[in-house]
């Protein structure tokens, strides 16, 4: 009897070691509960639409369709049901053309005509306009969808090309005054204005010093101010929408002085060029992932240090530059970069991250050419759905490829965690604690797989029809994994279904699956996982 007991402990031994050690992996995980470390802001999830015409292109290939402020339309369902799915989707309407962008209104003397390809101009093209009628278009959409919506104005108007990209002059605010009045005489909510698009340091197409710059802030703003004397709420001033450059982004705030620009806004591109074939391995390197980490805590600072007005916003980011990268920024591989970064962002206390594009380009939330949402639009609207505004410091002990973030639970009590596994080998067991003394486990025991069984029958008597104590016991799992394994794929499955917009084109509701809390918990290589806790005790939580 002995020996047999001992002969099944050997193999079972030999049989673990053999097969499982090399996929199994423990981690354990501890939620700090008491404080929160940053905040967010109520809609943290922002998605841009950008001015590229359709005759845009990157590497052979045009990507944006129709689908820039100008000719996106407008009145596809698919486009109204993706924003409206959010309750309130903040976009943010720029990029790189529109610095190029007349207004046709008030006394523009300029010939107002669209986009065309143009050698000689920024970026290929030459200026476009932005007709009253399409802005009243764009705004009743927003209006119907309930969009919270921040527009980047041109900030190149008045000024001249001196050299290699270097502009002077004072900025012409005639035109930008005119729209901004015409706005507000239609009664239009506009939650934000930025000034500017990648004109900071030294620029992409073109840049301009940061003395002038501060000093076309100063005025913008008391144009707002000017303007908005009877209308509430006054939008708030961002800039510079830019790439993160230390001494120029503090003497921005330096030049600009206290309570004019109230959110720094950066852009990021740390995936590189689209057409790198080393994209997805960068995607699943932590290492690779981290490295930006040093420009969210430098701008933190620089905030911290030089203007603790304002707050920090990452207003464009898309992974992959020139348009993203096909089949890798509209598949499934490219959210373990985007909750990744949504994740880190907001522990720099970002409060607003605008993913590059809601539509247009490679990294399209929706496919520019169907409209049908790619899985990072989904991976967003769980955000949106699932993280509140409250951040929590996670402890993590174990690799590097198991991603952890913790975020107050949203409109709800409890803690909401996301993990992400990198690993294509590895499943992790993780065993969450939490500091503010919460009873994860209704019952800690060595042998909790009897006791829970006991556990579970005794429990689905007595709280039958008491949603409140119900709750207490389960916890709430939407786990994300690509279709047929296969990483590169459009479809995403939650929980083994795949999400698929439903016949009559409506965003499908996302459902956790419930586990009882004291049952394992575990997260399966190349995969992502929310977490929701409804019984974990957050005294730090708002
Ligand atoms: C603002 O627009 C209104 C309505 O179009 C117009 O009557 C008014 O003169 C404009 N104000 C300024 C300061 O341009
Ligand atoms: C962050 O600041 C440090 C110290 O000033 C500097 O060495 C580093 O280059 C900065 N990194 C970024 C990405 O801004
Ligand atoms: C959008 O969907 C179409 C049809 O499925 C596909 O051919 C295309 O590659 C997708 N991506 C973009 C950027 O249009
Ligand atoms: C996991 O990834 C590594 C490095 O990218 C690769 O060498 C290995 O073959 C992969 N293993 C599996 C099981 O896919
Ligand atoms: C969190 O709060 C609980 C209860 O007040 C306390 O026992 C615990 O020590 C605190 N933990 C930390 C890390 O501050
Ligand atoms: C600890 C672990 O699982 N490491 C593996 C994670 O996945 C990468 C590739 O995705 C492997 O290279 C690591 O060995």
């Amino acid at each position: 009897m002995g020996f047999q007991i001992a002969l099944f402990f050997v193999l079972l031994l030999v049989f673990s070691t053999s097969i499982l050690a090399q996929d199994l992996d423990d981690a354990r995980l501890v939620i700090d509960a008491n404080t929160t470390i940053a905040e967010t802001d109520d809609n943290y999830i922002c998605a841009t639409i950008d001015w590229w015409p359709h005759d845009k292109c990157n590497y052979n290939q045009c990507p944006w369709k129709f689908s820039s402020v100008i000719n996106l339309d407008l009145s596809h369902p698919f486009l109204a049901n993706a924003i409206q799915a959010f309750k309130n989707l903040r976009l943010r309407l720029g990029g790189s053309l529109q610095d190029q962008v007349l207004y046709e209104v008030g006394n523009l003397k300029t010939p107002c005509k669209q986009f065309g390809k143009d050698k000689s101009g920024l970026f290929g093209f030459s200026m476009g306009c932005l007709h009253m009628k399409r802005w009243d278009e764009l705004n009743n959409l927003f209006k119907m969808t309930g969009a919270v919506v921040t527009f980047g104005l041109n900030a190149l108007r008045g000024r001249h090309h001196v050299r290699r990209g270097s502009w002077k002059g004072d900025w012409d605010s005639s035109n930008a005054h005119d729209f901004i009045n015409y706005t507000i005489s239609k009664g239009y909510r506009i939650d934000s204005w930025e000034f500017g698009n990648e004109l900071s340091g030294k620029g992409i197409g073109a840049s301009v010093g940061v003395e002038q710059y501060g000093k076309d802030l100063v005025h913008l703003n008391s144009i707002i101010d000017e303007l908005y004397t009877n209308f509430q709420p006054k939008p708030a001033l961002l800039a510079p929408g830019g790439f993160y450059d230390k001494s120029w982004f503090e003497q921005l705030l330096e030049v600009s002085g206290p309570r004019v620009v109230n959110a720094l806004t950066h852009h990021i591109y740390n995936l590189g060029p689209g057409n790198d074939h080393n994209l997805i391995n960068k995607i699943l390197d932590p290492d690779h992932l981290n490295k930006i980490s040093a420009t969210f805590r430098n701008l933190s600072l620089s905030i911290q240090m030089n203007g603790p007005w304002a707050s920090a916003w990452v207003g464009e980011s898309g992974g992959a530059y020139n348009s993203g990268g096909p089949h890798v920024s509209d598949t499934f591989v490219d959210s373990f970069w985007y909750l990744d970064q949504l994740g880190m962002a907001a522990k720099y206390d970002t409060k607003v991250y605008c993913r590059q594009t809601l539509i247009g380009g490679n990294y399209g939330l929706l496919n520019a050419s169907t409209f049908i949402p790619n899985p990072d639009y989904y991976s967003a609207l769980l955000w949106h759905q699932l993280m509140g505004k409250g951040v929590l410091d996670v402890l993590s002990h174990g690799s590097p490829y198991l991603r952890t973030y913790a975020h107050c639970s949203k409109e709800r009590a409890g803690v909401t965690l996301l993990l992400i596994n990198l690993s294509n080998q590895t499943t992790f067991n993780v065993d969450v604690k939490c500091t503010s003394n919460t009873e994860l486990h209704l019952k800690e025991s060595i042998d909790t797989r009897k006791k829970s069984f006991t556990h579970s029958l005794k429990r689905s008597i007595s709280w039958v029809g008491d949603k409140a104590s119900e709750e207490r016991f389960f916890r709430e799992e939407y786990h994300l994994t690509p279709e047929a394994e296969n990483l590169q794929s459009t479809t995403m499955l939650l929980n083994g279904q795949a999400l698929q917009l439903t016949e009559r084109g409506d965003v499908p509701s996302l459902s956790p699956v419930r586990r009882d809390i004291n049952s394992p918990i575990n997260i399966a290589p190349l995969s992502i996982k929310f977490i929701v806790f409804p019984n974990f005790n957050t005294p730090g939580c708002k």
